[in-house]
């Protein structure tokens, strides 16, 4: 019997743009010219010592973060990537602390492009899963040359949010805002073969990811949270649960997606002038995105994450998401404090 047909992303788009309107020509290139550029980043990280890209590049980013040499190698692809198709009107990246305009050699179109080229990159080093974040937003009308201002839109008005896992297999997971799907990448045909269509994230899960080493800086109301989970069948919730951290949030939030679970960076007191760890436009927005088109929540434990104004670029918020239920338990406690 013949193997069910394979559709590719490139079919899937199509068929989205055929079938829905859902997406032009332009949202379509754009998605396309993101993958071909997850492709080679998954051939680079494939590679790990082999390819003489491991290791620190001996510069800082925009956070003050150590670049690895694979971080500024995946900024590098996606840019030269999505300069030359006319779908875009500037870029922005973590590794960069302006926005990327497209060169005047080349047309403008309406959508900007922001990414984590490279998450988890403290994981490279080490062969752990790590992956690229995207999301994509108009540029505002009648704006020729965004900047900063452009790209501070909420996280509602995203036109599409994605990641792609670089793990036992490459995984490109994609929302157009209708649902969410994932593309196994086939590393002989060289495309990625769709293999999950409109996941849903269970509403409750018996999972929790959070970094524990933190537990001392966390509000009265984090703690109150873990607490609970931890006493298990002992305590409050009646029954126990388990915990995993990949210290990638790319790896945990497929995981999430996959089977369930709430992942959590809360804003801890160790810095108190710091909001969160996790950056609001390509961390947060993106995968919040994602979440709740897979029927999950996401909240900074007091406001829904797609209802923020950014404020700056590379702003930071607290982030908890995953199965509704949970995030709807650990932010009533949150707010419960506050009251
Ligand atoms: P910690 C990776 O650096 C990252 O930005 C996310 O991918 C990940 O969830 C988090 O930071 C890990 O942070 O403090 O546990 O190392």
């Amino acid at each position: 019997m013949s193997s069910p047909s394979k559709v590719s992303l490139s079919r899937f788009l199509i068929e989205q743009q055929r079938q829905h309107g859902h997406i032009n020509a332009d949202l379509r290139l754009l998605i396309e010219v993101v993958a071909r550029a997850c492709k080679r980043i998954s051939i680079a990280v494939g590679k790990g010592a082999l390819g003489g890209v491991l290791g620190s590049a001996g510069t800082e980013n925009v956070q003050g973060e150590t670049q690895k040499k694979l971080d500024v190698l995946s900024n590098e692809i996606l840019l030269e990537a999505n300069e030359w198709g006319g779908h875009l009107a500037a870029l922005a990246s973590e590794e960069m602390d302006d926005p990327h305009p497209i060169p005047n050699r080349y047309p403008k179109g309406e959508y900007l492009l922001v990414f984590d080229p490279l998450d988890g990159s403290s994981n490279i080093d080490v062969n752990i899963s790590v992956g690229t974040i995207f999301s994509v937003l108009r540029c505002p009308d009648g704006v020729k040359d965004p900047g900063e201002t452009a790209f501070l839109q909420r996280g509602t008005r995203q036109v599409a949010a994605g990641y792609a896992v670089y793990g036992s297999s490459t995984v490109l997971v994609l929302t157009l805002g209708d649902g969410v799907h994932s593309f196994t990448l086939d590393r002989e045909q060289g495309s990625f073969i769709l293999t999950g269509s409109n996941l849903q994230i269970p509403a409750d899960t018996g999972e929790f990811a959070i970094n524990m080493s933190n537990l001392r800086h966390w509000e009265a109301p984090m703690r109150r949270y873990i607490e609970e989970l931890l006493a298990g069948k002992t305590g409050p919730r009646g029954r126990d649960f388990n915990m995993r951290w990949v210290a990638s949030m790319v790896a945990d939030v497929h995981r999430i997606l996959t089977r369930g679970g709430i992942f959590i960076y809360p804003r801890d007191l160790k810095d108190p002038a710091k909001p969160g760890k996790l950056r609001l436009m390509y961390e947060a927005n993106p995968m919040a995105f994602i979440v709740e088109q897979a029927g999950g929540a996401a909240t900074t434990g007091r406001e829904r994450i797609l209802d923020l104004q950014p404020t700056t670029l590379h702003q930071r918020v607290p982030v908890f998401l995953g199965s509704r239920n949970e995030v709807e338990r650990v932010t009533a406690y949150h707010r419960e404090a506050d009251a």
